[in-house]
């Protein structure tokens, strides 16, 4: 495909309410969006950098440079034949994972778009529907912690996890466990814990918890190994897994039983699709985490997760949960089953509201084409 143009654009967007981890809280996200134009055809892709580099070494700063100034130009100079061949195309640049998926999951809607099937069958989907869970930040007080989980729980999502760190967990999960007694619970510590807390870690088990995920280092499968021997409770890693190897490399050591997958981590939807793959060869079940996504990065998640191995429900949760107004066109909605349906419409199956974009835009930038010399 002829790429015609390349735009890449920061928006504001306030989130409906602080989302609080282990390593900070988010009131606002800036939100990078490219639009790459090709044939009379448009494709998004989203980045799902944090503003800052504390889930992983790229922000939303560094990706814009790495856009602007690399991978944006040489693959304007580009025709890409499809999505699966643009990680070859940019692979000389090193890491910036995040930066490189926003440009290849474009080509990929693209794609979509052209063939004219919708892009979760374009991924090799095969469900109709997904679980879905919620994602539920550290709160002020755990009164204020039970009155989201009944929410969400009334609102059907089938699983809930729960944000935690050292001194916001066990007293938070008895509580949460002693009023909801039934509900598949789950924890997330974004690697706030460390090896010693090893026995601390091993009084979770107590609250039939579907999973820790990432406890320890964000680079680390070692030690996740030893935790994993002393726990009943499943570890998933979430920002260990980088890709194939080290989903690879994480199943090998048996440093964890379930994986996370996001995108922008990986790289894009091409090694999305490997971790799947490489995880359901081995009978380890993965599920699609979310980075507080606008509509676009949703609609990629929601494809992503009709891959046969997305057994467990995803972080992949209503529009009206982040956004008092989202920038596509249907808004995603969560049934009271707790399941998105997954549109068999021609590309993502959302339209981008191109208005409202432009309107929430903060700057742009056009990417022309460069030819890179290795
Ligand atoms: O670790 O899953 C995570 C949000 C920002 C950074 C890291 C994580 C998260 C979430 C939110 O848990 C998931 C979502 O609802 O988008
Ligand atoms: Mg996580």
């Amino acid at each position: 495909m002829k790429i015609d143009a390349i735009f890449l654009r920061e928006l504001n967007l306030p989130l409906v309410k602080p989302f609080q981890t282990s390593f900070g809280v988010t009131k606002d996200r800036r939100v990078v969006l490219a639009e790459v134009h090709s044939e009379g055809l448009v494709g998004w892709g989203e980045c799902t950098a944090g503003e800052h580099p504390h889930f992983s070494e790229e922000s939303v700063d560094s990706c814009w440079q790495v856009i602007v100034d690399e991978l944006g130009p040489t693959l304007a100079a580009c025709e890409p034949e499809n999505g699966g061949e643009v990680p070859r195309l940019l692979g000389l640049v090193r890491g910036n994972r995040m930066a490189k998926a926003t440009l290849e999951n474009a080509i990929w809607d693209l794609e979509a778009q052209r063939v004219g099937i919708s892009l979760s069958e374009l991924l090799g989907g095969t469900r109709e529907r997904i679980p879905c869970g919620v994602s539920i930040g550290i709160q002020s007080s755990i009164a204020e912690t039970l009155e989201v989980v009944g929410r969400e729980v009334a609102a059907g999502y089938q699983r809930i996890k729960l944000k935690c760190k050292p001194g916001w967990d066990v007293e938070v999960f008895e509580r949460v466990r002693h009023r909801f007694p039934e509900i598949t619970l789950s924890c997330d510590a974004n690697s706030a814990y460390r090896l010693k807390d090893a026995d601390h870690l091993a009084t979770f088990d107590q609250f039939d918890l579907l999973m820790v995920e990432q406890p320890l280092w964000a680079d680390d499968f070692y030690f996740h190994s030893m935790l994993q021997k002393r726990l009943d409770t499943a570890i998933c890693l979430d920002e260990s897994i980088r890709n194939r190897r080290d989903a690879l490399a994480a199943i090998e050591m048996e440093s964890c039983r379930i994986i996370n997958i996001k995108l922008g981590r990986v790289g894009g939807f091409s090694e999305a699709i490997a971790v799947h793959n490489a995880a359901y060869e081995r009978g380890i079940p993965v599920w699609c985490g979310g980075m507080l996504e606008s509509g676009i990065g949703r609609s990629h998640n929601i494809a992503l997760s009709s891959l046969p191995n997305f057994t467990l429900p995803g972080d992949v949760s209503a529009s009206k949960r982040y956004w008092t107004e989202d920038i596509i066109e249907p808004e995603v909605t969560v049934t009271s089953a707790g399941e998105i349906e997954i549109s068999q419409e021609p590309g993502r199956g959302y339209a981008v509201k191109t208005d409202l974009v432009e309107r929430l835009t903060v700057r742009k930038e056009e990417i022309r084409a460069r030819i890179t010399v290795a």
